[in-house]
């Protein structure tokens, strides 16, 4: 097949100059965004490996593929991998730094020097991983509890461990820059609610980056210290304590849960309103929902320990203000729905994932609230229906998500567009088999079947089988992506500026943007998201 060309060569960020050091040694934000989308997705093939070793362990109840001991290694370094090299830097890493300059009509971020470090800071700390992986690996689980991890296990704690610290640094240099950027580059007009609420939710996002993340670095970091001199921090027989570490854990790793979660409504948010041609309903809401769920999510980690042993006052203190996390959310839900009633509904592959991510955000919410109830927790804590709620929430909404915003912005990222009708076909099998996947876990632990555990009674034979069976459709899901968009680089057709008729000042530059993202400062005008007044032209997809 001939390959499509581009109709004029215009200069933009990816031909200005070529060879490994130009990539290599870049300050511009889209080529960092690029770099960044390669190695996470390396990553989430790492981690998706793991995933298919564990469903195809439990497709009988017996422990016949491989030890116990490798199973708890393949569990865990699932959990690790997904949670710290995939979830938590995908969309702001890839998109937020890609986009955020652009939507607000500036050259780049506040400190593209600090950017790029940030990038090396992630490879470097994805490459210790990867050597604690092939050195022995890690069987502690993501949450690397104590005693376990810092005196009984004997696998790659520390090496682990530090590669996660590592991590942590770009985490945090990252928010530091969406922050300030966000702050001091707007251009001249774009007031603070006029500001895309993409922008808006990595604002927040970054805030608890920039405050969270030191706490988990310094709790890893301490488990190592213990590990190898047992001073006693976390460890009773010298005079620490095991709880204290599940308080700083989850300090951080609940409000993690919303590093993940904020950016995925930040792409439903734009994804939506292009694709309803309308305002979004209550704009104002949307963005402050976002700064509420911030706050709040800070003051909920005890939920994670309602079984170890906290009083009963201050479960009853984490339960109650789990519910009110709830609230903001339920509000994005209901405003992007409202914002679909009466609207010009399109259904182009990227809106297909949005209805996905609403309809299983909403399951994982939901199911949240069950866990956050002191009389349900007790009975299904550390069963199968944990390891669903999580997953609706973590695969049904932020990869969910992530792909949504992949495939709005591949256009403006590479000037080509995607093979629509696969674009469908792949979004199709990824519900299909998600929902296979972990709709069954839910029932299992309801059951009672525990997580963690690689032989189980026979009984739960059916519903494993079910889930691996949907994990298979899943993984095909997840590759065809991978190739029809590489395909697209070469003989996709030519996407124009602004192939889905949006509005926002990413579609009034080039695609792909030129290097300094505008020929002249642009001016803002007008209101975000003002679909109505606005020609209405159907989008590609419909
Ligand atoms: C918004 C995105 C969310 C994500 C990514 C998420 C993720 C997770 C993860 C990873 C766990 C498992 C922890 C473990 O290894 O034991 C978990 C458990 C839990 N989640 Fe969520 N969650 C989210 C939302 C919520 C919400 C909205 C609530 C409640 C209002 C909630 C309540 C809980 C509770 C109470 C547990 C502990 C269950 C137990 O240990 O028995 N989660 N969540
Ligand atoms: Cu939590």
């Amino acid at each position: 097949m001939a390959t499509v060309a581009l109709p004029i060569e215009q200069e933009n960020y990816l031909n200005t100059n070529y060879g490994w050091k130009s990539w290599l040694l870049t300050t511009d934000h889209k080529r960092i965004g690029i770099l960044y989308l390669i190695s996470i997705t390396f990553m989430f093939f790492i981690g998706g490996f793991f995933a298919t070793m564990i469903r195809l362990e439990l497709l009988t109840p017996a422990g016949d593929m491989m030890t116990s001991d490798t199973y708890n290694k393949m569990f865990s370094m699932h959990g690790i991998v997904m949670v710290f090299f995939f979830l938590i830097p995908s969309i702001p890493a890839v998109l937020g730094n890609f986009l955020i300059p652009i939507m607000i009509g500036a050259k780049d971020l506040a400190f593209p020097k600090l950017n790029l470090l940030s990038w090396y800071i992630y490879s470097v700390s994805a490459l210790m991983m990867i050597y604690s992986i092939v050195t022995g690996g890690v069987d502690t689980g993501w949450t690397f509890y104590p005693p376990f991890s810092t005196t009984y296990s004997n696998s790659q704690v520390v090496v682990a461990g530090l590669a996660v610290f590592i991590n942590g640094f770009s985490s945090i240099l990252t928010g530091l820059n969406f922050i300030v950027t966000t702050h001091r580059m707007r251009a001249p007009g774009l007031t603070w609610n006029r500001l895309p609420l993409f922008v808006w939710s990595h604002y927040a996002t970054s805030v608890i980056q920039v405050l969270g993340t030191p706490v988990i670095a310094i709790t890893v970091a301490l488990v190592a210290i213990e590990r190898v001199w047992h001073i006693g921090i976390f460890d009773p027989r010298v005079g620490g304590d095991p709880v204290l570490f599940q308080h700083m854990f989850w300090f951080y790793s609940h409000p993690a849960v919303y590093i993940m979660i904020l950016p995925s409504m930040a792409i439903m948010s734009e994804v939506v309103t292009c694709f309803s041609r309308k305002r979004i309903f209550g704009y104002n809401f949307v963005a402050l929902a976002s700064i509420a769920i911030a706050v709040l999510g800070f003051l909920v980690w005890a939920h994670h320990m309602f079984v170890a042993g906290i009083s009963a006052y201050a479960a009853l203190v984490f339960s109650l203000l789990s519910y009110f996390v709830a609230v903001p959310s339920a509000i994005k839900v209901f405003n992007w729905t409202v914002t679909m009633y009466k609207g010009q509904v399109s259904y182009a592959t990227p809106m297909l994932y949005a209805f996905g991510f609403i309809g299983l955000f909403t399951i994982g919410g939901m199911t949240g609230l069950f866990l956050a109830c002191l009389g349900i927790d007790p009975h299904v804590h550390d069963t199968y229906f944990v390891v669903a709620h999580f997953h609706f929430i973590m695969v049904g909404g932020a990869v969910m998500a992530y792909l949504s915003g992949i495939h709005f912005w591949w256009p403006k990222m590479t000037g080509r567009m995607y093979p629509e009708a696969w674009g469908k076909i792949a979004a199709g099998l990824v519900f299909v088999g998600f929902n296979l996947t972990f709709l069954p876990q839910f029932v299992l632990g309801y059951l009672g079947m525990p997580r963690r555990y690689h032989a189980y009674a026979s009984e739960f034979q059916v519903l494993n089988v079910l889930s691996s069976a949907g994990a298979s459709i899943l993984a095909i899901g997840y590759l065809l992506p991978l190739v029809y968009l590489l395909w697209s680089l070469r003989y996709g057709k030519p996407a124009g500026n602004n192939p889905w008729n949006a509005v926002g000042l990413e579609w009034m530059t080039t695609s792909p943007p030129p290097t300094y993202n505008f020929d002249e400062t642009p001016v803002v005008t007008w209101e975000a998201y003002d679909y109505e007044n606005m020609p209405q032209e159907v989008p590609v997809g419909r």
